[in-house]
């Protein structure tokens, strides 16, 4: 059942629903390439460019303490009604952070695809049972109290590729 809400269009799971989670094709279960995840330096120089060069919006912004990121999603000003794919500025709170860490190696880029799944938990035993490692056991509080897990770059073609399970507000 897709339901719309003020954020972004979201799968809204029914009890039934769920339980058909374990016998679902795959391709039922991951919905959408919900955001690309770009490493940068200085979140409000890369709003700011992508609102000058794009004329994209800023329609979040947060600090995720436990990942070490203050974020934005930027993208077109009617993404959140059209479910559309959004791009995730990452800039590291610290010295600490896995961005951080990035940007030393890489320089700012492309860190991460990330797909919209329904049933993350269900996804993720289908990954793992595939042989992908997956970085968390459980998921994690991502974007928005969204539900998040990643699969290994090393097993997903040099990608970090990352699970979301929208929140259902
Ligand atoms: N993409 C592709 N390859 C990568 C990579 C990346 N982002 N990060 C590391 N690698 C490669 C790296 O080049 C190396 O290859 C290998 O993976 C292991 O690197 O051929 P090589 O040189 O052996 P490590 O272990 O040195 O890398 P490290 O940075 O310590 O850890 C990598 C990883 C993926 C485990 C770490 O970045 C991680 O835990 N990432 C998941 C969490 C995260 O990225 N958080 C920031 C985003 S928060 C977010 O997205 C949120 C809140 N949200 O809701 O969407």
């Amino acid at each position: 059942m897709v339901a719309v809400s003020g954020q972004r269009y979201r799968w809204v799971m029914t009890a039934s629903e769920r339980a058909d989670s374990a016998t679902a094709q795959i391709s039922d279960l991951v919905i959408a390439v919900d955001h690309v995840g770009i490493a940068v330096p200085d979140l409000a120089a890369a709003i700011g460019w992508y609102a000058e060069h794009l004329g994209f919006a800023c329609l979040h912004q947060e600090v995720n303490e436990a990942q070490g990121v203050v974020e934005a999603m930027v993208g077109p000003a009617d993404a959140p009604a059209t479910g559309g794919t959004l791009i995730q500025l990452l800039a590291p709170l610290d010295e600490s952070s896995t961005i951080a860490k990035f940007l030393d190696r890489n320089g700012p880029g492309l860190q991460q695809l990330a797909v919209r799944v329904r049933d993350i938990d269900e996804v993720m035993t289908r990954l793992s049972g595939a042989g992908l490692r997956l970085l968390y056991d459980a998921p994690r509080r991502g974007t928005a109290d969204s539900r998040i897990n990643f699969v290994h770059p090393k097993d997903a073609g040099g990608v970090l590729l990352e699970l979301v399970e929208l929140a259902e507000h």
